[in-house]
């Protein structure tokens, strides 16, 4: 497994900067950077210090205003940081300046999610998708900066700052790898749909959510696989698909990469033949963490990604899990989070979303394994559904009237 962050052979430290604008409250950029520090702890960086602003907009020039630049500046200088990392992406020009000044690495968060994927992905068409959505990624935005690291990480020595020569060879460089990796992401891809074909017509049920929900460990539950899971963002990259049975009714199941707020879009595009397997479901499993303060959206986020790959209209059950730690309020008045909320119990949480006619609603906990017979019941009843609807003379399913006497 590479890892991004293995120059100095310790753990470096970072500091995060986000900005509250008019599109951005200070309420949810806080949200946000707790995001963002999950995202930099799973990539093995130490949060040190947040810094937040308000400005009506983002600064054009330096995203942040100069004052505010002149107070990181001097704190990365007094406390040995090794990276910051914004919480939006930035412009080409925005990297180039903040770069002058600060003069140490600068992510933002799409290649922060970039390097999570570079450094998780297993099979040859994770890795080459990984790898082309990074090229896409960077070709508009290489500075000195960047291509003199870009060089260390490919093992090339270069003595101080690379200059605007060698950019221009690197920005070569990186075109001619985008156009070999487009070719061998055709070929997989091609492998890839045979084997599809190969399925036949069984029933596809795949599971769909933010990442970290517990999609796989649903998986395993239900399939009795062994798809690795843990308390890391993006712990899944590629597609696994078992044969699961419930009583005599035989489908397929698929887990796959997790969505995630502000997915890089170079990401989406290069993952869209892996995310085929959703867009060729019968039936999404969606999958939401209801312990999560921010659930709703969350919820919001995938049904925007899932919109992005025509999938948002198919029948779909949602899967409230880890009720197990749903914080039940102990009054009226409860503090979740650090601010007031108006207590919601989960029986009320439960009633309020099933009476919503647009989805089937299940709550569940994958983890200590509550309701997971009703949850099995559910998904068989939508399976059947369809299988009948594709085997209309399946007798083994589906008594036929000669039977029934
Ligand atoms: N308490 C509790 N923890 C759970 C439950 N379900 C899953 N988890 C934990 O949540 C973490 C994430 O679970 P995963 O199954 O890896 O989640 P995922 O949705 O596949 O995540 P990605 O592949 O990273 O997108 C793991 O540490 C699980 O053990 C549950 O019902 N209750
Ligand atoms: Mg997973």
């Amino acid at each position: 497994m590479k890892e991004p962050f293995s120059t100095k052979g310790e753990v470096e430290r970072a500091v995060l900067v986000g900005l509250a604008h008019r599109e951005q409250s200070a309420e949810k950029l806080e949200e946000y950077l707790d995001e963002l520090e999950f995202l930099a702890t799973t990539l093995g960086l130490k949060t040190v210090k947040k810094f937040t602003q308000t400005l009506d907009m983002p600064n054009p020039a330096t995203f942040i205003g100069s004052g505010k630049l002149n107070d990181v500046k001097a704190y990365v200088k007094e406390n040995d940081i090794d990276v910051v990392v914004f919480d939006d992406d930035l412009t080409p020009s925005q990297i180039r300046n903040i770069e002058k000044e600060l003069k140490i690495k600068i992510y933002d968060r799409s290649l922060l999610i970039l390097d999570i994927f570079q450094s998780r992905a297993q099979t040859s068409q994770s890795k080459t998708q990984v790898e082309l959505a990074r090229y896409e990624y960077l070709l508009p935005r290489l500075t000195r900066m960047w291509t003199h690291l870009e060089r260390q990480r490919g093992g090339t020595a270069t003595r101080g700052g690379a200059g605007e020569k060698e950019i221009e060879t690197d920005r070569r460089m990186i075109r001619n790898q985008i156009a070999v990796l487009k070719k061998k992401l055709e070929k997989i891809d091609r492998q890839m749909r045979t084997q599809r074909g190969n399925r036949g017509s069984m029933v596809r049920v795949a599971l769909v959510g933010y990442t970290n929900v517990g999609k796989s460990t649903i998986m395993n539950l239900i399939s009795k696989s062994d798809v690795f899971a843990e308390n890391k963002l993006f712990a899944t990259l590629d597609t696994t698909v078992r044969k699961v049975v419930i009583d005599n009714l035989p489908f397929l199941m698929a887990d796959t990469v997790g969505f995630i707020r502000k997915l890089p879009h170079q990401l989406v595009e290069s993952f869209k033949s892996t995310l085929d397997e959703v867009r060729e479901a019968d039936i999404l499993l969606h999958v939401v963490d209801i312990s999560h303060p921010q659930f709703e959206d969350q919820i919001l986020t995938v049904e925007k990604t899932l919109a992005e790959i025509d999938s948002i209209d198919k029948p779909t059950i949602l899967v409230f899990n880890k009720v197990d730690l749903y914080p039940e309020p102990p009054d009226e008045e409860w503090k979740w989070d650090g601010e007031v909320k108006p207590a919601i119990r989960l029986g009320d949480l439960e009633k309020s979303w099933m009476a919503r006619q647009d989805h089937q609603t299940i709550f569940v906990s994958a983890h200590e394994k509550i309701n997971l017979d009703k949850f099995k019941r559910t998904l068989y009843d939508k399976v059947r559904e369809i299988h009948i609807q594709r085997f209309p003379y399946n007798s083994f399913l589906y008594p036929l009237p000669s039977d029934q006497s």
